[in-house]
Order: structure tokens, then sequence, then C-alpha cells
């Protein structure tokens, strides 16, 4: 049976950065392969993976939790016909709920051994009152904490407190039997943005969750929280001060930022990855698309385009679909 890992946390917390990692460290020497779910138009994360494995499927625009079920199923199988892999790791977006994937998985025959909810340690108290990202928690076994060079001992054990009393609240339990899915879970570090071996060995138990599916009500909570993204155009002439100031400018619901630009004196493009107030810039070797920027957040609908009036170097782009 094709092994499989899901893994969730919200907009920006560091699971591309681990699975990126992680995978490296510990999976090199067998057949791996990469479902990404990006809640942004173009696929930044798929070409940041791509130059790292060959095997990456991108399922882009939307939420494969909601919209996009069928579109994720039909990947899997093709991925699996296709490459014949021994594990498949899922990144779900960050505003995607793992259960409904775990199930998808379940259905295809993947034995999903373990949901792994990465949590920002430095910022986790201004997202978790989210709801998607409630059942994030409340819908994995493995819990890690990210980012935690930026926190102190004391923070640590703070942001342990408030997990354990999100997990007790949102624990996914079987509807039939009302007993919880997860045997048990755990909290652990991740070790310099890498998951221990152990944790992938599956030594923390899924409970048996036939039955469950048919009744699981799932809401189409993107629409719910209002975590929307506008995708914005750049010249391709700018500044890297420009670039510097639209993030510095952001407003406060504006929680994520990505994006692929062409800087003036970088020979190559570099990719922006803004999460909370951070940034961090990678160079990308090949990129054909024009420079762009996506905003993600809650109700945002009206400061992107303020974004967009205040610097004139941002455009929309009128979408065009070729008839071919
Ligand atoms: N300081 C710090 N930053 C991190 C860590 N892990 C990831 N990041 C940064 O957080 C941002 C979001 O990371 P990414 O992996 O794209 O998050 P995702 O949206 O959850 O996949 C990037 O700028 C990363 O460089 C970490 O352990 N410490
Ligand atoms: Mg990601």
């Amino acid at each position: 049976m094709i092994q499989s890992f899901i893994i969730t946390g919200f907009l920006g917390v560091g699971k591309t950065t681990m699975l990126v990692n992680t995978v490296k460290k510990h999976f090199s020497d067998k057949k791996v392969a990469i479902v990404v779910n990006e809640f942004g138009d173009i696929g930044i994360d798929g070409n940041i993976l791509s130059n790292v494995y060959s095997e990456v499927l991108e399922i882009s625009e939307g939420c494969i939790c909601c919209q996009l079920a069928e579109e994720f199923e039909s990947g899997i199988i093709e991925i699996i016909n296709k490459y014949d892999p021994e594990i498949i790791f899922v990144e779900t977006s960050g505003a995607s709920e793992p259960f409904p994937i775990f199930l998808s998985l379940q259905n295809l025959g993947v034995s999903v051994e373990g949901v792994i909810c990465v949590v920002d340690s430095k910022n986790i108290s201004s997202y978790k009152e989210n709801s998607t990202a409630k059942y994030q928690i409340g819908g994995s076994n493995i819990i890690v904490l990210n980012k935690i060079d930026l926190v102190t001992e004391s923070e640590l054990e703070v942001v342990k407190k408030d997990l354990i009393e999100i997990k007790e609240e949102f624990d996914i339990k079987n509807t039939l039997t009302g007993k919880k899915v997860f045997n048990s879970y755990v909290i652990k570090h991740a070790e310099q943005g890498i998951l221990s071996k152990e944790l992938f060995e599956g030594i923390y138990k899924i409970d048996e969750i036939v039955g469950l599916a048919k009744d699981y009500k799932h809401e189409d909570h993107t629409i719910k929280d209002s975590i929307t993204q506008r995708v914005v155009y750049l010249k391709d002439d700018i500044e890297f001060k420009n670039l510097d100031e639209v993030l510095k400018t952001l407003p406060k619901n504006i929680y994520r930022v990505k994006g692929v630009v062409r800087v003036k004196d970088v020979p190559k493009p570099i990719v922006i990855n803004y999460s909370f107030g951070n940034v961090s810039f990678e160079e990308l070797e090949e990129y054909f698309e024009p420079s762009i920027l996506i905003f993600i957040g809650e109700s945002i609908n009206n400061d992107v385009p303020q974004l967009v009036e205040k610097f004139n170097f941002l455009y929309f782009r009128i979408k065009w679909t070729s008839k071919t």
C-alpha cells in the first residue's frame, strides 16, 4: 500500500520549507511524490519544489478540500499510474482543512500515516482565532512547532498550552461512534526546520474511519473565513527598494505575499515569500512568466486596489483565455 502524509498548517507557517528539508534529509532513497495545493494563482511553490524533485503535482487556484476535490483525486490517480511512488506527501493550502483530504486519500486506497500540522510559534496568536486554523490543529495527529528560532522557551510554553486547548476542543471524532479519530497526538519541535524521522514511522496510530466519509459535513470555509487572493503584475525593471516599500506598507489583513519578480541589477528572478511581517528572498533558475505578486489575506478586496493606485509600477492585468 502506498503511504502518505498530509502537511497542513495556516498560511505562511513554513510547510513548504519544512517539506523540502525533511524529504531531502530522510527520504532521498525513496520514490517520493509531492502534491502541493497552492492558494495562489501561479505555481511558486511548484517551481521551488520542481527544482528539487521531478514528481511534483501542483493544484492551484482554489482549495483541494472544497472546490477541487475531484481534481485532487484525479491528480493522485495520475501520479500513482505514471510514477508508482512509495510515498506521497500532500501539502495542503494554508486555507484548507486536512480532513477532507485525508478521506479522499483513504478512498483512493492510499494509507494516511500521519497528518502533520505545522505551527508558526512566533505568529500563532495572530491567526489562532481563524476557524480553518483551529480545524487544522484539530484534524492532525502530529503538531510541529516551527520558527522556534524566533521565540523564547517561555513563549514556546505558552504556545503549547494554547495548542492543547485548541486540540481538545477541535479534535475530530467519528460521527458514528463518537470516538476520536486519532488515538493520540504529539506536539514536537522542528529541529532546524526538519522533522525528525520517528514522526514518519507510523507510531502514532490513526483510528479506523470507515463510515465517516458520507457523514462528514464540510462547509466551504474559504468563503466563510473570507480568505482571498488578488494577483498583481509588475513592470519588469523594478528597483529593489520599491519592492521593499510595498512589503513594508502592507495592511495587517494581508498576511501572505508570494511572488516572482525581476529586479534591476539582480541577474535571476527572485521568489518573494512574505508572511506575518517577515520576508525571505530566493533566486529562481528558470521563470518565463511576467513578474507577479499574489496578496493573500482576509477581506482584501479594497486593499489591493489601493496598493496598485499608490505604487505606479503595479498593475492588474485583464485575464484572457486562449481559444486553442
Ligand atoms: N525564521 C524562520 N522562518 C521560517 C522558518 N520556516 C520557514 N520560514 C519562513 O517562513 C516563510 C513561509 O515559508 P513557507 O515554507 O513558504 O510557508 P508555507 O506557506 O506554510 O508553505 C518563508 O519566508 C520562510 O523562509 C523557520 O523555521 N524560521
Ligand atoms: Mg507552501
